[in-house]
């Protein structure tokens, strides 16, 4: 395919709007041609800011390289457009299901942010579809897989120098969240990411999960079970832990260290510029994921847009959210019960043979 990649997104909130903007104007070989959200104005504003018309309608090109996005209201009628070639998916996990399954009708590539569904079985569903379709249409967001500093980690710990992976330690912090985030979401939404991680970095499946609440802080609202402590164990028999705190105030943390047999390595310490002044140091403290992961979502995205071209993905698979799903629904059991949940899957070999 000569002719850059036609990209609609559904959803513009916060990270779809992100997208948007990387679409449009950073990422080479493809084009932003419609946007999609319950929130109208919202969707219209955005068009217009990158390139559009307030009126929905396509809009002046200005620079030739902005210019001709749409806004389409039914984000299944975006999926089905035929002036869009792949899609993004930025929408509220619930509404996952129904419109990555609409892509895979479609036979479109599409970049769904995490969660890839709410549960289990309705993941599944979407990994038994894409099968019978033949061919990988569906990247999952985990974009840790693309920061450099994680790349870094996996390779060192893949190059066996450290021996043997033993235990992850993550920590995963957020300045605050909106008030409707309630306990679930922090595992489904926040801790999702660290169960990627931990099935990537050991290269296994996590079979048991333990999600602790401790005292929770006292600044959020009543019954929101925040900061939570999660321990994942790995079939093989090595360990994760994870602190996720989404009020944390100060800003946006995320760490990891890696045990082995001969050494341990840590990303996620980066201070930005470190002072040193009047008898203290320090550095910055990014305010969300858009700014730590902003490099990870660009190489994220146009490895997405070069594999798309070729008909292939590049990238965590349906059946990696899946896996995270399957994770999830135990880790959100574990913290309604207090105990130790097993992780049920069905084995890959029985949707692919
Ligand atoms: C958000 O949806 C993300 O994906 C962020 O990476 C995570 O840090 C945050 O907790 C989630 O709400």
């Amino acid at each position: 395919m000569t002719q850059d990649l036609r990209i609609g997104i559904i959803g513009v909130g916060m990270m779809g709007a992100d997208h948007a903007e990387r679409v449009a104007r950073r990422i080479s070989g493809a084009r932003l041609v419609a946007v999609s959200d319950p929130d109208t104005a919202r969707a219209a504003t955005l068009a217009a800011t990158l390139g559009g018309a307030l009126d929905g309608s396509p809009g002046a090109a200005p620079d030739g390289r902005l210019g001709g996005v749409r806004v389409v209201e039914d984000p299944l009628a975006l999926i089905g457009d035929a002036e869009v070639d792949a899609v993004i998916i930025a929408s509220p996990g619930f509404a996952h299901a129904e419109q990555l399954m609409a892509c895979l009708e479609h036979g479109k590539p599409v970049l769904c942010e995490k969660p890839l569904t709410m549960d289990t079985e309705s993941s599944l569903r979407v990994v038994e579809a894409e099968h019978k379709v033949g061919r990988s249409l569906i990247q999952v967001g985990f974009m840790r897989r693309f920061d450099p500093e994680y790349a870094r980690l996996k390779q060192l710990l893949d190059s066996g120098e450290l021996g043997r992976t033993l235990l992850l330690h993550n920590v995963h912090r957020n300045k605050t969240v909106a008030p409707t985030f309630r306990s679930e979401m922090i595992v489904r939404d926040s801790l999702v990411h660290e169960v990627d991680v931990a099935r990537w970095l050991f290269g296994d499946e996590i079979t048991r999960i333990t999600v602790h609440a401790p005292k929770p802080t006292s600044l959020v609202g009543e019954g929101v079970l925040d900061p939570q402590l999660a321990v994942f164990e790995m079939a093989g028999g090595a360990m994760a832990d994870v602190e996720v705190f989404v009020n944390f105030q100060v800003g946006y943390e995320v760490r990891c260290e890696a045990v082995a047999e001969r050494g341990s390595a840590t990303i996620g310490l980066g201070v930005d510029v470190l002072t040193r002044q009047a008898g203290h140091w320090g550095g910055a403290v990014p305010d969300d994921f858009r700014v730590r992961f902003g490099l990870a979502y660009d190489i994220e995205v146009q490895r997405w847009v070069n594999a798309a071209a070729r008909g292939e993905i590049d990238g965590p698979t349906a059946w990696d959210g899946y896996a995270a799903a399957a994770v999830c629904t135990a880790g959100v059991q574990s913290l309604q019960e207090g105990r130790p949940v097993a992780v049920e899957m069905v084995s890959r070999s029985e949707v692919f043979g």
